[in-house]
């Protein structure tokens, strides 16, 4: 058992990333540079308010480095060796449980190395939040990569109250089911008190697999955890938003609106800009996206004058094999559509493999009449929920995968079947040719949305139904 005389922190997060980034100039000066995620924008005000720590990897391998105060939060870091890297993080997180968890869209590796490597990485992160914890402190662990941490950290610190929120969608038991450690999965998640999901589906598939594998009773949220001292546990969807607000503020910025005029006329001011920007990931649909887009400039019923379609594929995960074919695939593909339809004035596809500032996103869902969010599974999806937000203007048309979380609450937007080929060309057409009045209509009531279901809102919910399992 840890030594809690020596924790402190009354609030704890716990997530594979730390909320800062170590930069190193050119001149060998250090530094830790905040990252501005959404999840850091909802929580750095909490854990200011609350004396909160944050526990995580610093992203660089085989670097130690003492627990620091930065910024109000006190931050603990987490060192991986290089070979735990590729095996807890590449392995086992990245090309484990992300294909599994997203429907076998790419088939999973089960290795067992791997997973050993996932269980001693776990260890380590519930061990130093044991350590940081005060007594009956709140923790709050994240995602996919830590999913034994709350049963270990229950072991350690039964005063502990604690939370889970899975980013990832849960997949259903007959998918699930093929993970030779899937027991030791849901006994890990169960050591929780709230163990929170996307979607109502998602909470469902992880009730299915309680009951499957160890026989639990459920009713609705509630699991009936028995044992020496029997517990119950629920398992609910928590929607994640964004800091709606921030992105509205830096569309009424007059130097963005004015970059989004600049990239219209960039793009030789056409009749409609579509546009799509995904992490470069297998299950965003990309390529079933440039498939319809291409057999509609084939079937000559858009051209590349008037149509023109942006993609951004931030680069990603680019050391995992099934990565580096995914980005062959989609640049063979791009490559093709703008040979067979492009002309010297007109690219039809403007492919942009680099991540860029904020702001310039901004500017790009301020220039884009129609948004493409295609994912054949995912578990929210901000970008359609940052589309909306920032269309101040009630202008704009989002296509939006009924396999995203988004498309629970997002009701009004386009919704696809983006394995429907067909349905996909039809739909681009539609938003294509939407009137005004339409587009007004449907971007107010998904706006509404967004604006009053922002990330402040989705982790106090959390967090006051965490707090209310305290008896
Ligand atoms: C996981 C789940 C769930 C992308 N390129 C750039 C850039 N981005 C930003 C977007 C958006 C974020 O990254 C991507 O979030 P998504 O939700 O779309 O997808 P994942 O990364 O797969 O996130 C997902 C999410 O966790 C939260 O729970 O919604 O389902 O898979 O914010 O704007 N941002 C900048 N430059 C880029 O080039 N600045």
């Amino acid at each position: 058992m840890n030594d809690s005389r020596a924790a402190s922190y009354d609030f704890v997060v716990v997530a594979n990333r730390l909320p800062v980034d170590r930069v190193i100039e050119p001149d060998g000066t250090e530094y830790w540079k905040g990252s501005p995620g959404g999840l850091v924008t909802a929580l750095v005000p909490v854990m200011r308010a609350s004396g909160g720590a944050w526990v995580g990897w610093a992203g660089q391998p085989d670097l130690t480095i003492e627990p620091f105060d930065n910024d109000g939060i006190h931050i603990v870091p987490i060192s991986l060796s290089e070979a735990e890297v590729e095996t807890y993080y590449e392995g086992f997180s990245n090309d484990t449980l992300w294909p599994l968890y997203h429907d076998v869209i790419a088939p999973p590796s089960y290795h067992r190395v791997w997973w050993d490597s996932y269980v001693t990485v776990n260890r380590r992160f519930a061990e130093a939040t044991a350590a940081a914890a005060a007594p009956g402190a709140t923790v709050w662990v994240q995602d996919y990569q830590l999913q034994l941490v709350p049963r270990m950290l229950r072991e350690l610190r039964p005063d502990l109250t604690i939370g889970f929120f899975n980013h990832i969608p849960f997949p259903p038991y007959g998918i699930f089911s093929q993970l030779p450690w899937r027991r030791q999965i849901i006994e890990g998640l169960l050591g929780a008190d709230i163990i929170g999901f996307q979607r109502v589906a998602d909470a469902s598939n992880f009730a299915r697999a309680v009951r499957r594998l160890l026989g639990h009773t459920t009713r609705g949220n509630t699991i009936w955890v028995p044992g020496a001292s029997p517990r119950t546990v629920t398992a609910k969807a928590f929607p994640i938003s964004i800091d709606s607000q921030g992105f509205e503020e830096l569309a009424r910025r007059p130097e963005i609106q004015e970059r989004a005029r600049q990239i219209r006329e960039d793009l030789g001011n056409p009749t409609t800009v579509m546009l799509g920007v995904d992490r470069l990931d297998y299950t965003k649909g990309i390529g079933h996206r440039l498939k319809a887009y291409g057999e509609l400039l084939g079937d000559g019923r858009v051209s590349v004058e008037d149509v023109v379609l942006v993609q951004v594929a931030s680069p990603s995960r680019e050391r995992v094999e099934t990565y580096r074919q995914l980005r062959d695939e989609i640049e063979l593909t791009v490559g093709r559509i703008n040979g067979d339809f492009g002309t010297i004035s007109h690219a039809a596809v403007n492919y942009l493999h680099h991540g860029f500032p904020r702001e310039e996103m901004v500017a790009l869902y301020l220039a884009a009449d129609v948004m493409l969010v295609t994912a054949l599974r995912d578990g929210m999806n901000l970008v359609a929920k940052e589309y909306a937000a920032v269309r101040f203007d009630n202008d704009g048309v989002l296509l939006l995968s009924e396999f995203a979380g988004a498309s629970d609450e997002l009701r009004t937007a386009l919704r696809i079947n983006p394995h429907d080929i067909d349905g996909m060309k039809e739909a681009m057409l539609q938003a294509i040719a939407m009137p005004k009045a339409e587009r007004r209509r449907r971007m107010r009531a998904m706006r509404k949305r967004v604006l009053e279901n922002d990330v402040a809102r989705w982790s106090s919910g959390f967090l006051t139904a965490l707090e209310a399992t305290r008896s």
